[in-house]
């Protein structure tokens, strides 16, 4: 955001700051997942003359302008009557819009991509690789102390389905498409993206599904999208197929996912993200060889990427340019 003197001041060459009215700029910080002082460090640097707090420092009258905020509790929401707006310090905004504590009227801005789609990306990367080079197959070889090579299949020949192209899907499936693998991806709304085979809408849910010999999916938790990949519509995936997991947990039946790697309809499957978080030690999920689990971590929000587009975003509210805010009726 460049400096117009009057009006904003966002960087330390700023020629004019004690014309600017941002100056004062009272900002709230809270995330549930830790590094809040790098947080803070970076946020400081690239806001000079803002007042930012962390939650717990802040007086009870203290009000802010803005709170940059992951899985807050509900009594700082509460606590906060002055907010403009509150920027998500994720993609995902489920856990917000279910915080007893948020007021109805505040604008909810999230993040988009900022860095997070090139680490989901390797982490699909990673999953497409174990698979179709037959990581799992070796894997139960080396037990059986069995030396057997095998064929070794095309890119082309691993049709990857990705489910959800927004921010974080549509870059994921152009950018395996580029990668020679034959990619199709499912949206609400109709996209289109170079290299991808698009469907849009319930009616071509079917029609994508069968065929993915891996699906990838990539959907936000909302009312319209739990459990929406249930027994009967992971059954129209090709027997063999393989399911990555990395949006939200909820979007998944966990019990026909079992099911169905019981009757070997389907292969295996990489899951970073579950309807419980952490995932309970009792869950039967761990038990099962053919599913890889992992703690949520696909795609961790990185501070500078995250810091630069909400910096970004404060100054096109304050000099009131449009943000596009989070559609709460739709829960994305
Ligand atoms: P976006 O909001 O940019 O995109 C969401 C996509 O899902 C859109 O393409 C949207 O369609 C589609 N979608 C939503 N509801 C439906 C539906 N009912 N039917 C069909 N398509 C639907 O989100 P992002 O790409 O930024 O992030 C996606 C999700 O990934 C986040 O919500 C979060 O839950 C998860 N995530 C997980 C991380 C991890 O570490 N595991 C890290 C970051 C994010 P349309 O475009 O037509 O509206
Ligand atoms: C996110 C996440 O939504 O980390 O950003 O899950």
């Amino acid at each position: 955001m460049q400096c117009r003197g009057e009006s904003l001041q966002w960087n330390s060459g700023c020629q004019h700051p004690q014309r600017c009215p941002l100056r004062a700029l009272k900002l709230l910080f809270y995330s549930r997942s830790g590094q809040s002082s790098r947080w803070i460090e970076a946020l400081h640097q690239a806001l000079p003359g803002a007042e930012i707090r962390l939650y717990g420092e802040a007086t009870s009258d203290w009000q802010a302008d803005y709170a940059l905020l992951w899985q807050p509790p509900p009594e700082l929401l509460r606590s906060q009557r002055r907010l403009r707006g509150i920027f998500n310090l994720g993609a995902g905004v489920d856990a917000l819009l279910a915080n007893p504590g948020l007021p109805e009227e505040v604008p909810i801005y999230k993040l988009r991509d900022a860095g997070m789609a090139a680490w989901m990306l390797d982490y699909i990367r990673y999953g497409l690789l174990h698979f179709g080079r037959d990581m799992d197959r070796y894997r139960e070889q080396q037990r059986l102390r069995c030396w057997q090579p095998r064929e070794i299949g095309h890119r082309a020949q691993w049709p990857v389905g990705v489910l959800g192209l927004g921010a974080l899907g549509s870059e994921i499936a152009a950018a395996l498409s580029v990668e020679g693998y034959s990619v199709s991806g499912w949206s609400r709304t109709p996209k289109s993206i170079p290299g991808v085979d698009c469907y849009a809408g319930e009616t071509t849910l079917a029609p994508f599904l069968s065929r993915c010999r891996v699906l990838v999916s990539i959907l936000p938790a909302t009312v319209d999208t739990r459990h929406l990949l249930n027994l009967e519509r992971l059954q129209r995936l090709p027997e063999g197929a393989v399911v990555i997991s990395c949006g939200r947990g909820e979007v998944l039946d966990s019990q026909a996912l079992l099911a169905l790697l019981d009757s070997h309809h389907l292969r295996g499957a990489l899951l970073d993200v579950f309807e419980q978080e952490p995932l309970p030690t009792d869950s039967p999920l761990y038990d099962n060889e053919r599913l890889i689990i992992t703690p949520h971590i696909s795609a961790p929000t990185p501070i500078e990427g995250a810091i630069e587009q909400i910096v970004e975003g404060i100054g096109r509210l304050e000099s009131g340019a449009p943000l596009p805010a989070v559609d709460r009726q739709r829960g994305y």
